[in-house]
């Protein structure tokens, strides 16, 4: 076997009872055809018990073991109840009821969680009752992956999507499916948002049959295949002289290409689309708006239901680093609040958390709680690039839940991201949450073992936003690596730490980006302090931060009151994003009564030590699981140490080279 089955795995709970269990499923889908499957694999491992599939009631009712998956579309429950169910379990008798095919693919999938969490010897005398609806629409993930088989910003090998400009459909791809589906995940873009060269060409002839082996492999599963589009397709594509979105031939083009790609590839979601950002081609160019741009494609898409998902990742990256004034932070909010209200409705804006890059900490993007009168969709990042790169370990699930529990103070009384996202504040149904995924062809999909934990991690959020980080954890480890208390115990500390050991070596006060350019791995803090990216610290002998304040950039102002206010304060901005807001001197004092100089050195001392105390706890679980999984991930905690202390002494020396100022401990600094 090249791939893990990661969290599918159904180590062993119990094989002393071998009643064959009954399971009642009267049609014969696709999807129910691989519920059926997965409850047959996986009371076979757990209990080394066989499933006997009958499609009448009689045959159930007289067994004494069964699993009746009941499709009820009588069930009334609100927009994403299709995906929703019920599990009634008692006495050997388990139903699982849902509106829709997927529900029941979901509660089989919870079923199997919930027996081994609770580590259930017997089912036959196990009781249990649970009900969910899914928090949000779309829960997706998106592939950067590239025809040749690389992947942008990937650290666990190469794609298993593409390789020399073909499609690769194969058992992997059903694996894939199998994973992402037992998280709820529901619809995924294959391609790099970046579209060039062969990927232009994934919406022509060229991939039919490819895209549709692989769409149907995914629909079997309850996942929609979308792609990314490359925004100057008339031209590359088609030979027309133009891709102006207002231009009647553009716009002809668009919608036959639609026809034909629906035609051949009907359950295709729609596209998603990266325009006049970092060198792609967009509606700018012809002078148009986004809102002309997607709207165009959104008319292409619209007679088959399909959905143009636009990133709002819009900024100058040819920035003059001696402008103070102009603010990459601001660049989403100001290209995209004027356009409020204008999008179509099969238009979804896509956001990421924060105002700048998916670095260790930062703001909400404060589009979460402007815009009123759009559909959006939140961009999370489970795929590392500036959190370790799935080398540190770096449980982003924490995280994730301060993300969507920000109340944005939009005026609404449900004005948190969740409430946004998931539809409920202003009543719609094209939203939801994104994540640029972390999976490549590695054995164990996501380099590091313990990044399998974002993965699972991410599609259980998104489903269901009231989860805990902890419990979701809890349940990775159980599923990943049996019930063992010591190993329970010990990757929960690991992980529940990792988010917050990783900014203490790397990120003070959330100021971010001191990363080595391009690689963006390892420290350079003035790595890109001189350059074009818009991407400063603005540290000199004296103080360090970027004033975004009202005698500064004037960023804080795209807030709503009062977290405008409160972030313009420095008195009652959060500490962990003073450097964010605000430029200070070194030795202005913290809450803690430390200065800034001495925070930023105990901090990255600490992190360095618990980068050091993850070692020592995972090597205590030598002999514990299987070795190469051992092995593999000593390996990684192991460079974690080195490297750590590395973030550590190069920080740590710049700031110490910068003022002169002793470390109050007298620890070394070089
Ligand atoms: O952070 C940047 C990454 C790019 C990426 C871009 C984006 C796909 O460094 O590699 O391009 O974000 O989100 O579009």
């Amino acid at each position: 076997m090249e791939y893990s089955n990661c969290w599918l795995q159904y180590h062993s709970l119990s094989n002393a009872n071998q009643r064959e269990i009954v399971v009642l499923c009267k049609e014969k889908s696709a999807i129910l055809l691989n519920a059926v499957n997965e409850l047959d694999l996986a009371f076979h491992s757990l209990y080394g018990r066989k499933i006997t599939v009958v499609t009448e009631e009689d045959r159930y009712q007289t067994a004494k073991t069964g699993i009746y998956l009941k499709s009820d579309s009588s069930v009334s429950m609100q927009d994403n109840s299709k995906d929703g169910y019920t599990i009634t379990c008692a006495a050997g008798k388990c139903t699982i009821t849902a509106t829709g095919e997927a529900g029941l693919l979901y509660g089989v999938f919870a079923l199997l969680r919930n027996l081994q969490v609770q580590k259930v010897a017997d089912f036959d005398v196990w009781s249990f009752q649970e009900e969910k609806t899914p928090s949000n629409p779309l829960r997706m993930l998106n592939h950067w992956d590239n025809m040749d088989g690389s992947i942008e910003r990937g650290y666990s090998g190469k794609s298993f999507f593409f390789g020399k400009d073909e499609l690769l459909v194969n058992e992997r791809t059903v694996m894939y499916a199998r994973l992402v589906a037992s998280v709820g995940i529901n619809a995924v873009v294959i391609n790099n948002v970046n579209v060039k060269g062969a990927a232009t060409a994934l919406i022509s002839d060229r991939y039919y049959n490819e895209l549709h082996s692989m769409a149907e492999i995914l629909a079997a599963y309850g996942v929609q295949l979308f792609i990314s589009i490359n925004f100057a397709a008339p031209i590359e594509l088609g030979g027309l002289a133009t891709a102006d979105p207002c231009d009647s031939s553009v716009r002809s083009w668009w919608k036959k290409r639609a026809e034909e790609l629906w035609s051949k590839v009907p359950s295709l979601g729609g596209f998603l689309v990266k325009a006049d950002s970092e060198g792609r081609p967009g509606p700018f160019t012809y002078g148009r708006t986004h809102a002309d741009g997607a709207n165009m494609l959104a008319d292409a898409l619209r007679p088959f239901a399909g959905l143009v998902i636009w990133r709002c990742f819009v900024y100058n990256c040819q920035q003059d680093w001696r402008d103070t004034k102009t603010d990459r932070a601001r660049a989403g909010y100001d290209n995209f609040m004027p356009l409020d209200g204008t999008f179509a409705d099969n238009v979804i804006l896509q956001i990421k958390n924060g105002p700048m890059d998916f670095q260790v900490r930062e703001p909400i993007a404060p589009l979460f709680g402007g815009l009123k009168n759009t559909n959006i969709i939140l961009e999370v990042q489970i795929a590392q690039e500036y959190t370790g790169q799935q080398r540190h370990v770096c449980y982003l699930i924490p995280w994730f839940k301060e993300i969507l529990l920000f109340h944005t103070c939009c005026g609404k009384t449900n004005d948190q991201v969740v409430d946004i996202v998931s539809g409920r504040t202003y009543n719609n149904h094209n939203c939801g949450i994104a994540a640029v995924s972390n999976t490549g062809d590695d054995f164990n999909w996501t380099g590091h073992d313990l990044a399998g934990a974002n993965l699972y991690g991410y599609g259980r959020l998104a489903f269901d936003t009231e989860l805990s980080a902890e419990t979701i954890a809890t349940e990775w480890i159980s599923e990943t690596f049996g019930t063992k208390e010591k190993i329970q115990e010990h990757v929960l500390k690991i992980l529940m730490m990792s988010w917050r050991t990783y900014e203490k070596y790397t990120s003070p006060l959330g100021i971010g980006w001191m990363v080595k350019p391009n690689g963006h791995y390892g420290p350079d803090v003035d790595g890109y302090e001189y350059d074009r990216w818009g991407t400063y610290h603005r540290a000199d002998h004296k103080g360090i931060g970027v004033d975004r304040t009202g005698s500064g950039t004037g960023y804080y102002d795209q807030y709503n009151e009062p977290l405008a206010s409160m972030y313009a304060d420095i008195t009652s901005c959060p500490e962990e994003l003073l450097l964010f807001f605000h430029h200070v001197d070194y030795d202005y004092i913290l809450t803690s009564g430390k200065t800034v100089l001495q925070h930023i050195y105990d901090t990255h001392f600490e992190g360095a030590d618990e980068a050091e105390m993850f070692l020592e706890l995972w090597q205590q679980l030598q002999g514990m699981m299987e070795e190469d999984i051992y092995q593999r991930t000593l390996e990684r905690f192991l460079h974690q140490k080195d490297h750590a202390k590395e973030w550590r002494d190069v920080i740590n020396s710049y700031f110490y080279r910068k003022t002169g100022i002793i470390d109050q401990y007298h620890r070394p600094l070089y």
